[in-house]
Formats: C-alpha cells, structure tokens, sequence
C-alpha cells in the first residue's frame, strides 16, 4: 500500500489550477460562505471600480455591478443563514447593501480628512506623537447588517504614517483605495464568554475588541477593547500575529499573539494573552522568545500549528544561491514538516506566502497543509496524527499571487494574482476539482 503510494508520488506533476483571468487590478477579495458560495473579488479598470462575483466551486461568473472607488466591502460576520450579517459597501457617502440600497448615509466606515495624504509621505511629520509621523483618523467604525437594519459598531482607529520610511502598506505609491483595504479589521465569530454563542471578535492593529452575541442579538457595546499590543509589550515598529483560539481547554477562546520586527525578524516571541470568564484577555503570559522567526500560523484542536524559519542563515552563501529559506512547520511539539521559502536576500524580505493551515481539503477532519512558499507553486500536504504528510498528495501550478484567501467551508484555496497588463488572475484550489484531483486510487 504505502510502496504505491510512493510510486504514484514519484510521477506526480505539477497541475495548472483552474484558473480564470478578469479584467483589471484586484485590490481586494472576500470569500462569502453560505449555500451558494461566492469570491467576491474588486477590480480597478479604466478608472472604474468593479465587484465581480464567481462561484467559489467552479468560478462560474455571478455577476458584476460597478461600485464607487474608494469602496470597501467587508463580511461582518461569515455567520451561515439568518444569523450571519452581511456584506456592505463603503463609500464616500456611507454604506450601501450590495443591491445598492443605502443603509446608511452621511456616516462612513472608514474616514480620512484628507485622503491626498495617504499619497504623500513627505507631508507626514507635521503632526504625531513621534518625531516625523502622522496621524489620521481612518476608522469611525464597523457596520453591522444582519436581518434587521443596519448598526456601526463604534470602533476608532489612527493610522500612521511616517517620513522616510512606509508603515504596514501605507507608501507613497499606494491609493486610498488599496491603503483602505489593508486597515480593515480582521473579523472573527468565536466564543469568548464560554456560552455556547460565538460572539463578533475584531482584531485591528494590534486591538482586540469584542462584541458579545446572545441567541439572536449582536451587543451594543464591547465587552473588552484590549490594547493587544500594549499587553504584551511590544512597541509601535513591531508586527503582531494574533489568532484566536482556545488553547487551554476551557471553551473560551485566548488570544495568541506572535511578535516580530522587520520584514526578516532575527528573533520572534509570542504570548498567550487570557484571563477569567468574568475579566477575559486580562493577562499576558510569555509562550515562547526563540531566534529567527516562529509565527504562531493557526491551531489543531489545543496545539499551535508554529512555522519556524532560521533567519541566521539568510547570510549564508547557499542562500544567495539559491535565493530559499528553509521553513519548518509543526503541530504542537510534533515532528516538523521541512518546506522551503523564496527569499530576497538583497532585498531583504522574503517573496514566498506563508502555508495555510486552516483548510481540510479532503474533508477527514484534519486541517492540511497548503505550501505557498514558492512562486507558481502550490504544494497540498494532508494532515497525519501530529503533524503532515511528508510529501504532497498534490501540487499546483498557480499565478503569482498578491492575496490568499483561505474557504475553509468550502474546502479550498483561492489565489489572487498579481495585476498584470490590466488583467487580474484568479485561481482556485480545491482536491475535488477535477484534473487536479492526483490521488492514488
Ligand atoms: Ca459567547
Ligand atoms: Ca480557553
Ligand atoms: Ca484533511
């Protein structure tokens, strides 16, 4: 059985995904779960904003409806059927549904006095707390629409500029449009009270805030707005990684949350950041300090899935050469899977995508592992008791890729590519698809 499985693997190839091209730049894409699954993906061409629908499974075309520039559309609450919210629109005006019916007016989500500023890094400095930074109020706050009417749950955030050097996406180059989409907050349903209701968590520039749910009702107000960042020391230059996940064993959710600084980090920390049901994510407690970088990439039941990569060795001759970095992958204390990541070592940053781990594409119930670490390539590694097949079971041929966007429902991968000659290329990875389906029989 297993000398089978070793044959087949020697003549695996690698596959084209089945891949689909739309016309302009994609600045963002969003995964909308439900009975008909969608990827929902924004393009910019000849000056005209437009969201293109697919059908997740097959990238079937759902449609496509121009929206203004500068909108930003979010997935409040991935919930399925009546309990999910819904996917609105920002625009200079407020937000509309995605039919375009107006929820709310005169009141945005994300706010900026002056937008002329995101492009010009040289007028930053003439405010802030820190020499040669600017500030500016970016986010009011997060709308809300479930079955009733829409609601802006209060949510302020200051963006940060700096002269001379650029900060999280905010550069020079960059449009308004492209720097909103990477402010936005990240947005979680988990459980963080122990009742059995997944309550809306949102995770932004290093905050915590947390609105709890009930059966049918989303809170007015936070139950905890928790400077992450500040709990557990790490200052304004440093990158943080928080995932949510209950790694204690009780039914709340903690937050796990990996620091680093610099685009090759030569040491890494990480804190589990809890606390009691009545005072949740009140203390900070160290979880690891190690050399090089060790981010905390997702969770297996109460075990970190952990991505290790030896900066050290980036100045290493073999390195230069070869332009790789070895990464290792484990689960909890686990045997690592040994994979590899494109570096720019002149540059100084690393070109390959970090693995997804948060999709069980062949349905077993173990979450497996999707290798983006190399450019036009995707290596598929199921899940085995304590860690992940050695060797892949599938791999991809994909276009460079500027977005991952994890389907967990679905289960699947999809790519958006790097905008190139006015053409966005979008791909999807799926076990079941078709051609791309290479399993021994
Ligand atoms: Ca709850
Ligand atoms: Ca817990
Ligand atoms: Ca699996």
């Amino acid at each position: 059985m297993a000398s089978t499985a070793l044959a087949w693997l020697v003549f695996l190839v690698a596959a084209p995904a089945p891949t689909l091209a739309i016309q302009g730049a994609a600045v963002d894409a969003l995964y909308v779960g439900g009975e008909h699954p969608e990827l929902w993906v924004s393009a910019t061409a000849q000056g005209t904003r437009r969201l293109a629908r697919f059908d997740a499974r097959d990238l079937a075309p759902r449609g496509v409806a121009p929206v203004p520039m500068g909108a930003l559309f979010v997935d409040a609450c991935p919930l399925p059927g009546a309990k999910g919210d819904q996917v609105v629109l920002q625009d200079a005006a407020g937000v509309t549904d995605v039919e375009g019916d107006r929820l709310v007016l005169g009141r945005s989500l994300f706010t900026v006095p002056d937008a002329g500023a995101l492009y010009v890094a040289d007028l930053c400095g003439k405010a802030g707390a820190a020499r040669g930074e600017l500030r500016a109020l970016v986010v009011e706050g997060v709308i809300v629409k479930g079955p009733g009417p829409a609601r802006m749950l209060a949510l302020s955030h200051q963006a940060r500029a700096y002269s001379g050097r650029v900060h999280r996406g905010l550069r020079p180059e960059r449009g308004y449009d492209a720097a909103l989409s990477l402010y936005a907050p990240r947005l979680h349903d988990v459980d963080v009270d122990g009742d059995g209701d997944l309550d809306l968590a949102l995770v932004h520039e290093g905050r915590l805030t947390v609105f709890r749910r009930d059966a049918d009702a989303l809170a007015e107000t936070p139950v905890v707005s928790r400077d992450l960042a500040g709990a557990v020391g790490a200052g304004d230059d440093a990158d943080l990684r928080v995932r949510l996940a209950d790694v204690e064993g009780d039914p709340r959710v903690e937050a796990i949350v990996g620091v680093t600084r610099g685009a090759i980090p030569e040491r890494s920390q990480a804190f589990v950041v809890g606390g009691e049901q009545r005072t949740p994510f009140a203390t900070a407690r160290p979880l690891w300090q190690r050399e090089g970088l060790a981010a905390p990439l997702g969770v297996r039941g109460r075990e970190l899935v952990v991505a290790e990569v030896d900066t050290s060795l980036v100045s290493l001759s073999g390195v230069l050469l070869t332009g790789k970095v070895p990464v290792r992958v484990r689960v909890g204390e686990g045997a690592p899977l040994s994979l590899s990541a494109k570096a720019d070592v002149r540059a100084g940053r690393m070109d390959g995508a970090m693995p997804v781990v948060s999709v069980d594409f062949d349905g077993d119930g173990t979450a497996d592992l999707l290798d983006l670490g190399e450019p036009a390539r995707a290596a598929l590694h199921l899940g085995s008791a304590g860690g992940f097949a050695l060797d892949p079971v599938t791999v991809w041929e994909v276009p460079s890729f500027i977005h991952v966007v994890p389907m967990p429902a679905l289960p699947g991968v999809a790519l958006i590519g790097a905008p190139k000659g006015g053409v966005t290329k979008l791909a999807v990875l799926r076990l079941t698809t078709g051609a791309a389906r290479r399993r021994a029989p």
